[in-house]
């Protein structure tokens, strides 16, 4: 529950105030659709005995969603890393393949962790995704694919990135791992390039727990890849390709299921939210928050807010640091970029100098709570301690301090107020 708005700077908790929320508020909160639904299904599974291998809430998620995204082949697999590595081994991806580092790591270890390099490339600083230029620049002998990722579920430049594709012959596959529901020209995310792989992990707006979703159009692929997520079984005692488990659960299908039945409620809660921060932020300056095309359908599932230090006279990291005080969990999605983390960093020490605009925007972007664990007296407050931390940035100064990164701890963070703690230490790097 939010405490009252804040009123002064004396207010903030980084001053000795009390945090804005006793529990903390996270990025990435699952929506849970109508429970009772879901009970019957796990107890319809229970009675059934069928817990996994294709069994039929697996085949109904499959079909609702190649109708909802207009697909002709959807798989459903256990998560979106292994839907990536099972796509990027169907289209045959090896040697060079370009992907920008301004993504999770997640699409970038996909490819390595069967040996392909990443080749990573810049984005474009309006839309955040691979900007075609740069990615023409990077086209070599070893180059076997393009993998987009359509980042915070804004699409791709997606005709551009088809056309160097078929210029060079090489396959395009796209992370749709935030876009799942969104639309790009009228047209469903999910019918793109050669394949599309969505994530469903329980931090996406729609999530099956943990789980992912591929979606082709191609019928040679679509067989393959059903193949590869079961050890290349083709019925009983008979393995015909390489493969390996890449299943999803029945309890994860039924999951699936019961939130496809109040998708429209989420992103009705997503936009409201959106809204409510677009009106709360109007006007500050150095804070940009990412738009999106009013005219497709969006899961409006990020609130991305870019912030220019020398406008706002507040960095990113402090900005952040004043919100985890307020018990306000803002990450800083994505950073560092994928080329400053192992093993990138070591293997492609150089790389960084051909990414300004990837530089540049790991180290301003910040993600912020939305889904329905928020309501719109929660974001008033949170665009409050925003602006009162950019409007009065000089008199905090001397409460953030530079010292160690505190963002980067997997640990959950307490639930209890940190008033009267020292400040936190602080990344400027
Ligand atoms: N490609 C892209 C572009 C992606 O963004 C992702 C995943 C993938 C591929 C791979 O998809 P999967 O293989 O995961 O299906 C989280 C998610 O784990 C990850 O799925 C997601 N992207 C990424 C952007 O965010 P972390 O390491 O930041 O997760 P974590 O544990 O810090 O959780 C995030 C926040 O959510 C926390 O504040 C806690 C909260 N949370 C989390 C869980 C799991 C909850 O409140 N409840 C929960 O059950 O990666």
């Amino acid at each position: 529950m939010a405490a009252r708005v804040k009123v002064a700077v004396e207010d903030l908790a980084i001053r000795g105030g009390s945090p804005q929320f006793a529990a903390p508020l996270h990025v990435g909160r699952p929506n849970i659709g109508n429970r009772e639904r879901l009970r019957a299904r796990i107890d319809d599974m229970l009675d059934r005995r069928w817990l996994t291998n294709n069994g039929p809430f697996v085949q109904e998620l499959e079909l609702q969603i190649s109708h909802l995204l207009g697909v002709r082949h959807c798989i459903a697999v256990c998560n979106a890393t292994v839907a990536l590595e099972i796509a990027a081994r169907a289209l045959q991806l090896k040697g060079e393949v370009i992907v920008p580092s301004f993504t999770f790591i997640a699409t970038a270890h996909a490819l390595h962790w069967q040996g392909i390099t990443p080749v990573f490339c810049d984005v474009d600083p309006a839309t955040h995704n691979l900007d075609p230029r740069r990615v023409e620049e990077l086209v070599s002998s070893r180059t076997s694919g393009i993998v987009g990722v359509h980042v915070w579920g804004r699409p791709c430049a997606v005709e551009a990135l088809t056309d160097i594709a078929i210029a060079h012959r090489l396959r395009l596959m796209f992370d749709a791992a935030h876009a799942f529901a969104n639309s790009y020209k009228g047209r469903m995310i999910g019918g793109f390039g050669d394949v599309e792989v969505f994530s469903f992990h329980a931090t996406k707006f729609f999530n099956t727990f943990e789980g992912g979703l591929i979606a082709t159009n191609d019928d040679e692929l679509a067989t393959k890849m059903h193949l590869m997520t079961n050890f290349g079984f083709e019925g009983y005692d008979r393995v015909i390709h390489l493969g390996t488990n890449g299943k999803m659960s029945e309890i994860s299908a039924a999951m699936g299921l019961t939130g496809l039945e109040s998708l429209q409620e989420f992103i009705g809660a997503n936009r409201e939210n959106y809204q409510a921060y677009h009106a709360g932020l109007h006007g500050l300056p150095g804070i940009k928050l990412i738009q999106y095309d009013e005219t497709e359908r969006c899961n409006y599932q990020y609130v991305v807010l870019e912030v220019n230090e020398e406008e706002a006279g507040i960095d990113r990291d402090s900005l952040v640091d004043i919100l985890h005080r307020e018990n306000v969990l803002a990450r800083r999605y994505f950073y560092p970029g994928c080329h400053e983390m192992e093993p990138y960093r070591s293997r492609f020490p150089e790389v960084g100098l051909r990414l300004p605009e990837t530089n540049r925007l790991t180290r301003r972007v910040m993600s912020l709570p939305t889904g329905t664990a928020v309501d719109g007296t929660a974001v008033a407050a949170i665009c409050r301690i925003i602006e009162l931390s950019i409007t009065h940035s000089g008199r905090l100064r001397d409460a953030l301090r530079p010292a160690q990164d505190s963002h980067s701890s997997q640990a959950p963070p307490a639930t209890q107020p940190s008033a009267g703690l020292p400040p936190l230490p602080l990344d400027h790097s």
